[in-house]
């Protein structure tokens, strides 16, 4: 049974049941936010990592995840594209940097990565983005073992590949691969060296006890994965959830909240879905332990908010992001 005191919870574990989870997940709001601003100010700074997001290929993607306006099983009216050339990734890869990015994550809407010329050149462009001085991650699908080797090799920071949901909702969203596969491949990933980036979507259809089982899995993997990206869900025009009913801000706090007191130095990402909260239940997201956003006006086919507007917010929060930019910044406004 847990308290609603402070400092219960003080250790890094690798133990979390799903009732324990549900508990944590439920806290009256006023004790969780309390909660996981404790367990984030014991083990981290206030300060947010800056990861702008391209979509390297765009569309065509034989999986039927029912989310996704890339999946060839959607109907929706996206600009879909072969793969970018390297020169026209790294010049963007750039233009973030110069933004004030930390990292620069590469999409690829792929089930797998196939050996190749495109896979030759997603590893010119982890390369690439390395050189410019960026942490690089890809996200593009299942992997070999040789794959994660060469893209190790090349430098690659992490890799993205999310679980979504819980294992027993997960034949509701996705029916082409296994919630298995997903988990080999965070293995591969791991196995290579290469950072896992790996989180969830909230906002699916999925219960209480579902949100609490994906939490269960993603902690008790040891270590924890050095990002946990939280989606909550951009309904899109033409899939499968386009009607789905908008989730309350309030559960999106709760999510980051108890990913914060579960994997206590992850890197906790406030990832889609950010349009639809106001500044204040950012805010609070912030406040619950969210230490990295999507930085930039594109998500892979969606928007996201501008790269001035997300520069203001965090100002006026107070917290740090990327000292190197802002030192420069601070330079060139005392001209
Ligand atoms: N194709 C690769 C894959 O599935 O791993 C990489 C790209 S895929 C778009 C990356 C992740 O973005 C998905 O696993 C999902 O968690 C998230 N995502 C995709 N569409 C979304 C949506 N409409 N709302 C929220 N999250 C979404
Ligand atoms: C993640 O967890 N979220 C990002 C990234 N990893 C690849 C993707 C969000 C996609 C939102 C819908 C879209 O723009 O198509
Ligand atoms: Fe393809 Fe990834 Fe979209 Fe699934 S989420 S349809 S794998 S691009």
């Amino acid at each position: 049974m847990i308290k609603s005191t402070n400092q219960i919870f003080s250790e890094i574990r690798f133990d979390w049941d799903k009732e324990e989870i549900k508990e944590i997940l439920n806290m009256p709001l006023i004790d969780l936010m309390w909660e996981s601003q404790v367990v984030h100010r014991k083990f981290n700074s206030y300060e947010v990592q800056l990861a702008s997001l391209y979509s390297v290929k765009t569309g065509g993607c034989e999986e039927d995840c029912s989310y996704c306006s890339q999946s060839i099983y959607s109907a929706s009216q996206i600009k879909s594209h072969p793969q970018f050339e390297v020169e026209d990734v790294l010049s963007r890869a750039k233009i973030a940097k110069e933004e004030g990015a930390d990292r620069f994550c590469m999409g690829w809407a792929w089930r797998e990565i196939r050996d190749g010329k495109p896979f030759n050149s997603m590893l010119e462009m982890v390369k690439g983005v390395r050189e410019l001085g960026m942490e690089a991650c890809v996200t593009a699908g299942m992997i070999t073992d040789d794959q994660a080797l060469k893209l190790a090799k090349a430098g690659l920071t992490a890799y993205n590949h999310n679980l979504d949901t819980s294992p027993e909702y997960y034949e509701n969203i996705i029916s082409t691969r296994t919630y298995q596969d997903r988990l080999d491949t965070i293995k591969r990933v791991r196995n290579a060296g290469i950072n896992v980036c790996c989180g969830g979507i909230i906002g699916l259809g999925e219960n209480q006890g579902d949100r609490a089982s994906l939490l269960e899995v993603l902690s008790n993997m040891n270590p924890h994965p050095e990002s946990v990206p939280i989606n909550s869900l951009v309904a899109i025009e033409g899939t499968e959830l386009e009607n789905n009913k908008e989730i309350d801000s309030i559960e999106m706090i709760r999510m980051i909240a108890a990913a914060r007191i579960l994997m206590p130095k992850s890197k906790i990402r406030l990832s889609a879905g950010r349009e639809k909260l106001t500044k204040e239940a950012q805010i609070l997201c912030f406040q619950c332990g969210a230490n990295s956003i999507f930085y930039g006006d594109e998500l892979l086919t969606t928007s996201n908010p501008s790269f001035q507007d997300d520069r203001k917010l965090l100002k006026d929060v107070g917290v740090i992001f990327n000292k190197a930019f802002e030192s420069v910044e601070k330079k060139v406004s005392s001209l």
